[in-house]
This record gives structure tokens, sequence and C-alpha cells, in this order.
């Protein structure tokens, strides 16, 4: 009994090992190492540059200036002149004004916003500034793609700045995001698109009914192997 015992637990010995170097074959081999990143855009508009900027426009929010507010448009942002690399990681700062209304199906939305990398959507998601308690919650989809039911400023970096315009001055009416995304990559220049279909059919001024600006975009080439 104790030579066959000791056989069984060789065996299962074996095929533990077996296991754990496939394993770590398998783990090693999915790792990746980043070999560079290089910060090549970065623009918080306080130098008022809208340069490669398509459909800029200019406003001040709390101070500071920003690319906005848009309701029913598309900013375009060309990045020249990258340098050698596989991989595009794109942030973006955006200040969701007023009383955007997520996924609601009725007057009032959906909200959507979106981002396409030179040309290819990366994200397509709702914001909602809504208040949410149990009698009554206008859902989001962010940080997911729509359709996901999400409570309101849900991934928000800061949720009590005031609103732009219907709700000037009152705290909790503007949401502040950042959107980040990470692509492969390697041409030699970006084209970033942002643009939003908001919709609010009741309301004679949209615009200040809810719009959104970007605050901050910054966009780094990596080279990850
Ligand atoms: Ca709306």
């Amino acid at each position: 009994m104790v030579v066959v015992k000791s056989i069984v637990m060789s065996k299962f010995s074996l095929r533990q090992a077996f296991f754990l170097i496939c394993l770590w074959v398998v783990c090693t081999s999915c790792e990746h190492s980043l070999l560079e990143e290089v910060l090549v855009y970065q623009n918080d508009f306080s130098a008022m540059d809208v340069t490669n900027i398509d459909n800029a426009q200019l406003d001040e929010f709390q101070g500071r200036p920003v690319l906005g507010p848009y309701n029913l448009a598309e900013v375009s942002i060309n990045v020249p002149n990258l340098p050698s690399h596989n991989t595009v990681r794109v942030s973006v700062d955006i200040l969701v004004h007023d009383s955007w209304d997520g996924n609601s199906d009725d007057v009032g939305g959906p909200d959507f916003w979106y981002m396409q990398l030179d040309g290819s959507e990366v994200i397509r998601t709702t914001f909602s500034n809504s208040p949410c308690n149990t009698l009554y919650c206008l859902y989001q989809s962010y940080p997911e793609n729509y359709p996901r039911f999400l409570e309101p400023k849900t991934a928000a970096e800061t949720t009590q700045l005031p609103g732009r315009c219907q709700y000037a001055d009152l705290p909790g009416w503007t949401t502040l995001y950042r959107v980040t995304k990470l692509i492969s990559h390697s041409r030699g220049q970006l084209n970033i698109l942002l643009g939003d279909e908001l919709k609010q059919t009741n309301t004679p001024n949209p615009l200040c009914d809810e719009s959104w600006s970007i605050a901050n975009i910054e966009v780094s080439t990596l080279i990850i192997k």
C-alpha cells in the first residue's frame, strides 16, 4: 500500500509540476513591457491655442478656458508628427454641463456622447446629471458603451461643480470625467473626433439645457513589446 501511495503521489506531483510550468509559460508570454512613452500633445486651452482643431470654440468655466460649449456638434483634433510607436493613449477631460438625461428614451434622450480615433469609434455612451433615488433616476451608460444602466455620475472625477447655464451656480450640475482610451496605432498622425447626439425637444434653448466642454486633452505615444 505504501508503494502504491508513493507512486500515486509521484504522478500527482509530476502533473502538478507540469501544470505549473504551463501556467508560468502562458502567463509570461502574456506580459507586455512598456519600452517608451512620449507625451506628444497636451492642451488645457490656458494658452488659447486651438491649432489643428476643427470647429474650435473657446469659453470660460469657473474662470478657466475650456473648448466648448457644444450641443449637437463635433470637434476634431489633429495631432501630427508622431514619433515611432505602436500604441497611442488619449485622455480627454470632459465637463458634462446641466441637465443631461442619460439613457432616457423620450423627449429628453438618450443623450449620446462619442469619441472616434482615426475614424474608429472607441466609445459611444450616455451621461446623466439626473437626481437618483428609489422613486426617480435617469441612468447613464458611462463608463461602458450604450446601453448599460449605471447610476448618474458613475466613474466621475468631480461631481459637485456648478451648472453652466440652465443650472448656473447650482452645485452638482456639471460633472467632470476623464475618458482614457488606449489603442493599437502606428501612423504618423492621429485624428480625435469628439461629438454628441444630445436630445431635448421640449426647450427653445437646447445649448442652455445641456452641453459639454473639454477642459484638457493629452495624447501619448507608446512602444509596447
Ligand atoms: Ca437631453
